[in-house]
């Protein structure tokens, strides 16, 4: 209600307050559970839904709501994100007073920590964070897949009052446990915090469901800083936001919740993903697939911007005596040619090759592979730049498979070009 007497009287209010915020994306986790994929890769640079990587998504969350004032953390093998985010988001404006910034770990603490938690790693940065003098911190997961109007989080944070505002999502309870769960009263304020609980309980009014953190959290600035002072003093502390600095931060009162589907927004998607694991991952990807996914990539008011890579169109070739040659319930970027085989509910990414008399169902093909003829793949991950021999067939025998490369828990194969014996591209 308040909101909208302060966005009556004030028309730039929201955008006053995303020009005064600093958004930092935290992007050093390394993400184990993506197995081989996070071997040479930090988990947001992970590519994505054919021509992105998993960071675009809260970069261009960020761009879209008017936020260019942003900083990533970075730490874990950040090689392909460095180089991602030098190549395709260094166009703002530095006169205007806009960046997105690369912050290392700077190894201050001593040589051999890095940083410790999510909490250090803001800690680590906290000179630069005063020089820019924001009124608001943004504090976001590098790691996520959703569409969101950071905008409208900040009004609703100096709306409600709060020194803390978290981004929250519900959850069905048989997945709660990953998350930090949260229980909050009439007004959104949250009463309880608990960090990936054992035994999750659902939240009122429901019986599969819980209330999680979406890990992104808006800061007054200035009680940032002494939070993080005050954390980075405490000893017994992993220096975790979820662990140490909320729990703390509730006590003394101030921390709201705010949805990821605002009630006040029609337009906001539910859609959210941590897709943390190797079978998330491949399921993320395969239903856009879908003929309406429930994320839609293709919304022109919220684009989602990347590197792009200049590459011829994507062709389709009818090959004899093969016949064949192409793709249905697919998605191909730009570069690949599939010559006399067929792709179902696949996605190619940029400058994939596929040969005659291959079959590809269910997998997703990661830039630069190329499978020869004659070759069967099913619910099959291949990492970027494998080559697939003439004749080879994988996720057909899971004995073999089992034994060459990596299956998870859901029966997806993930090749790597290492397991085939050939150099990693990262
Ligand atoms: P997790 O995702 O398990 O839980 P964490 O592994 O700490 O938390 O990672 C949070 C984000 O920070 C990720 O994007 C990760 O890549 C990044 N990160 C981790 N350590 C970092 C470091 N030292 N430097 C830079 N970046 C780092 C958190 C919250 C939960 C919440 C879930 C939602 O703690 O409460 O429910 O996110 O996914
Ligand atoms: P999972 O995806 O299984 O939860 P994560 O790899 O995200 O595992 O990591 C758990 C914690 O360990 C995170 O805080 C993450 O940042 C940290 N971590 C992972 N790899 C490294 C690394 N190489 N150096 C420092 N911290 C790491």
């Amino acid at each position: 209600q308040e909101m909208s007497i302060q966005a009556e009287t004030d028309p730039r209010f929201v955008s006053r307050l995303t020009k005064n915020t600093l958004a930092l994306i935290m992007a050093g986790g390394r993400g184990s559970r993506l197995g081989p994929l996070t071997q040479w890769r930090a988990k947001p640079a992970v590519p994505f839904a054919g021509k992105f990587r998993i960071i675009d998504f809260a970069l261009s969350n960020c761009i879209n709501s008017g936020i260019r004032r942003v900083g990533v953390l970075t730490q874990y093998k950040s090689h392909s994100l460095i180089r991602h985010l030098q190549q395709g988001w260094s166009f703002l404006r530095g006169e205007f007073g806009e960046f997105v910034e690369l912050l290392p770990a700077q190894q201050r603490i001593d040589e051999n920590s890095w940083y410790a938690g999510t909490a250090d790693a803001v800690y680590q940065n906290i000179d630069i964070i005063r020089d820019h003098e924001p009124s608001h911190v943004l504090i976001l997961a590098g790691d996520h897949v959703y569409k969101m109007d950071y905008g409208r989080m900040l009004a609703r944070h100096v709306e409600t009052g709060a020194k803390i505002t978290v981004g929250c999502v519900e959850v069905p309870l048989h997945e709660a446990s990953q998350f930090g769960l949260m229980e909050v009263d009439e007004v959104g304020k949250v009463v309880r915090f608990v960090e990936k609980p054992k035994q999750p309980q659902p939240m009122p009014g429901s019986n599969d469901h819980a209330l999680a953190s979406m890990g992104i959290y808006v800061f007054d600035a200035l009680y940032l800083l002494e939070l993080l002072t005050k954390d980075a003093g405490t000893l017994r502390s992993s220096h975790d936001f979820g662990h140490d600095v909320l729990p703390d931060a509730i006590e003394a009162e101030g921390v709201y919740a705010y949805p990821l589907r605002d009630v006040h927004d029609p337009a906001q998607e539910s859609y959210w993903r941590d897709v943390g694991t190797v079978d998330a991952f491949w399921e993320a990807n395969l239903e856009l697939c879908d003929v309406l996914p429930e994320l839609n990539i293709y919304d022109e008011q919220w684009p989602i911007w990347t590197y792009q890579l200049s590459t011829p169109p994507a062709k389709f070739v009818f090959d004899h005596p093969q016949g064949r040659g192409y793709a249905v319930d697919s998605m191909i970027a730009g570069g690949s040619i599939v010559a006399g085989a067929e792709v179902h509910r696949s996605v190619l990414f940029s400058n994939v090759r596929v040969e005659p008399g291959s079959h590809i169902e269910q997998s997703l093909l990661l830039p630069r592979t190329t499978v020869g003829k004659n070759c069967v793949l099913r619910k099959t991950i291949l990492d970027e730049g494998c080559r697939i021999p003439d004749g080879m067939q994988i996720g057909v025998d899971a004995e073999s498979d089992a034994r060459l490369y990596f299956v998870s828990a859901g029966g997806v194969v993930v090749v790597t070009a290492e397991m085939l014996g050939q150099p990693h591209l990262v």
